[in-house]
């Protein structure tokens, strides 16, 4: 038994076939397709999507933009769905390559199917085509590879048996998910092939808790019992494992504090009596004195990226050891650490059963308690500090927290933004904080915000962005409107990028080409351009307002949440009032020479700072 289709007919009919199961839930893999049609998709994927409706299409503005919809739309819901990507070929295709690279640095499954040039070659070079005069099987395609965790090339319509089942044994892993990428020639999108009925039977992908090597684990259990100031590091592998209570459980009964790094907060609320919250570079200062004086960190799903380890200067103890809790065993074995490569919850789970009897000391207990009170009067400082107008961006933050409800989502994902929100957003419920802080692409922000709301529309989702990321990419507001998928939008417009322009103060570049101006005397120093957001959204087909104080931000945010369709509040920002770190370092590598006294005096405090620099063996 056969059936007679094209290729991407037959894609299409296999995709909408695929589910998986996780703790006896089953779900429907792809919940939709997102792209943008043109000559190398509009014949082939383009023609299946029309012919069969049983997977939506959802018209995106930009190619890039949906793989951080797809990308979001798989983080909200665990990594257990994700939307695919149709573009055509050249332009079209390469503008997902950043989406994609998000995504797989991220560890986020989202499927891309970019149309590619002739197989069949007679024809070439065709329109968009990258021809290379040494050899014919090469296209813009190729630059997937790298960013891909798995790539394939379909040049004949049979080859999707095969191939399709591996996309999914990659995107459905625990370890090894990210962008996949099938090329699809434009001429096989739309050729015939015979294929076999089974390969359309519904399959169900089951999604594994790995219980982990029964000698590392009691071999942790005697590291944890041995250790008198351990620290838990909890990464987004603890909410990927919805294993936040417990987490919670494990904390509350032995004591030791939790610390969250970007992906993982909201692992605990904030105000769970351990819960140190953010930890690193955008960290809280209890949290970055308890990693520095740690002699056992658990790093529990976590990457340990150099915001997390303040570049390799957070942990300073000398007889400090590392038990990684991970499904990946790459990050399992990071910082010679002794190895757990099992699901986060029954890792857990297992532990806060086994450490029965094992607390803290009161010192320690105490200390914890002591930072939580001062974290907390701080937090209230910075929400409460009514600078200007221009507002400060941490009151900004602040309104919008407290705005916000118990299951609202914040996402964000570059900027100033993201260090504040790390530092200073109090997160209630597992999913309410979403940073994309892998790639810290700016440009996630809207496009991803979308992803969450399509993948829970019962919460409200606040999108922080700021004005840089906002111009960089807002087109995704169309799309919100046109699907109505409503978004809460608030941006903070400094007029530039306050970020890096306080980095490049801090490296002795003065802000160079950071402000938002016009160019005057042969500098960009100028008066401050007069960009009007708030229109620009409107325009959009948004809601929007501007506002300048905090009472006019309240009434705003408050009215945007009643809104049903779109909502932008624009709010000026003071681009010089930072929040600032606390107990952290990171390593950006300032000029050995330079004609500037800046940079020079700049150049010794970096040297100081890398000698905290650790190798871990
Ligand atoms: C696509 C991309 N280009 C460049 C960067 C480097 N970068 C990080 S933050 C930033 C400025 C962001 O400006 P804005 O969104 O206004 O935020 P602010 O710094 O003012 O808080 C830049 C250019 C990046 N993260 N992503
Ligand atoms: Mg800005």
């Amino acid at each position: 038994m056969t059936r007679r289709l094209t290729t991407a007919q037959a894609i299409i009919q296999y995709l909408q076939q695929q589910h998986v199961e996780r703790d006896g839930v089953e779900h429907r893999f792809f919940a939709g397709c997102f792209g943008i049609f043109g000559h190398g998709n509009v014949a082939g994927i383009g023609q299946a999507l029309e012919q069969d409706r049983g997977l939506r299409y959802y018209l995106c503005r930009n190619e890039q933009a949906m793989v951080h919809t797809a990308a979001a739309f798989a983080k909200m819901t665990n990594r257990l769905q994700t939307l695919a990507c149709t573009t055509s070929i050249g332009p079209g295709a390469t503008n997902m390559i950043t989406g994609a690279a998000a995504a797989t640095i991220n560890r986020v499954p989202v499927l891309l199917l970019p149309g590619d040039i002739f197989a069949r070659r007679n024809v070439a070079p065709v329109l968009q085509q990258l021809e290379s005069p040494a050899s014919q099987d090469i296209s813009v395609n190729d630059c997937f590879r790298p960013v891909s965790r798995y790539w394939d090339r379909i040049y004949r319509p049979e080859q999707i048996l095969t191939s399709l089942p591996e996309a999914m044994r990659v995107l459905t892993s625990l370890a090894d998910t990210g962008a996949v990428t099938l090329a699809l020639p434009q001429d096989v999108q739309a050729e015939a092939g015979d294929y076999p009925e089974d390969f359309f039977a519904r399959r169900v992908w089951h999604i594994p808790r790995p219980r982990g090597d029964a000698a590392a684990f009691a071999r942790a259990i005697d590291w944890i019992r041995a250790s008198r100031r351990p620290l838990i590091v909890a990464g987004g592998g603890v909410l990927y494992s919805e294993a936040s209570e417990n987490l919670a459980r494990l904390a509350s009964r032995t004591g030791i504090p939790v610390a969250e790094t970007q992906a993982g907060k909201g692992s605990l609320r904030f105000d769970h009596p351990q819960c140190l919250g953010a930890m690193g570079v955008t960290g809280t200062p209890g949290a970055n004195v308890c990693a520095r004086e740690a002699d056992l960190v658990i790093g529990i799903g976590t990457r340990y990226s150099d915001f997390t380890t303040a570049s390799k200067t957070a942990f300073q103890n000398p007889e400090i050891r590392f038990v990684n809790i991970n499904v990946a065993e790459f990050d399992a074995l990071k910082h010679s650490a002794l190895p757990l490569v099992a699901d986060a919850r029954v890792a857990l789970e297992a532990l806060a059963d086994t450490l029965a009897g094992y607390r803290i000391d009161a010192d320690y207990a105490a200390r914890v308690d002591r930072f939580r009170a001062e974290w907390e009067n701080e937090v209230d400082r910075i929400y409460d500090a009514r600078h200007g107008p221009p507002l400060s961006q941490g009151e900004v933050i602040g309104a919008v927290n407290q705005v916000s409800a118990e299951s609202d989502v914040v996402v964000c994902a570059a900027g100033s933004l993201p260090g504040d929100l790390h530092k200073l957003w109090r997160t209630r419920d597992p999913r309410g904080y979403h940073l994309e802080y892998g790639y810290s692409t700016m440009g996630y922000e809207i496009a991803g915000g979308l992803g969450i709301k399509m993948a829970d529309p019962g919460r409200e989702v606040w999108v922080m962005v700021g004005d840089g990321s906002y111009l960089m990419m807002a087109q995704e507001i169309v799309t919100s409107v046109a699907e109505g998928v409503k978004l809460n939008i608030v941006v903070l417009d400094n007029h530039g990028f306050s970020s890096i322009g306080g980095l490049s103060r801090a490296c002795g570049a003065e802000g160079f080409g950071t402000e938002y101006r016009f160019r005057s005397g042969g500098e960009l120093a100028g008066a401050v351009l007069p960009v009007d957001l708030a229109h620009n959204a409107e325009s959009l087909g948004a809601c929007a307002c501007r506002v300048r104080t905090h009472e006019q931000l309240v009434e705003a945010l408050t009215a945007c949440r009643r809104h049903d369709r779109t909502s932008v509040v624009v709010v000026e920002t003071d681009i010089n009032a930072r929040v600032g770190g606390y107990e952290s370092w990171w390593d950006v590598p300032i000029a050995e020479v330079s004609q500037r006294p800046s940079v020079e005096a700049a150049r010794p405090g970096y040297l100081d700072g890398r000698k905290k620099e650790r190798y871990f063996f």
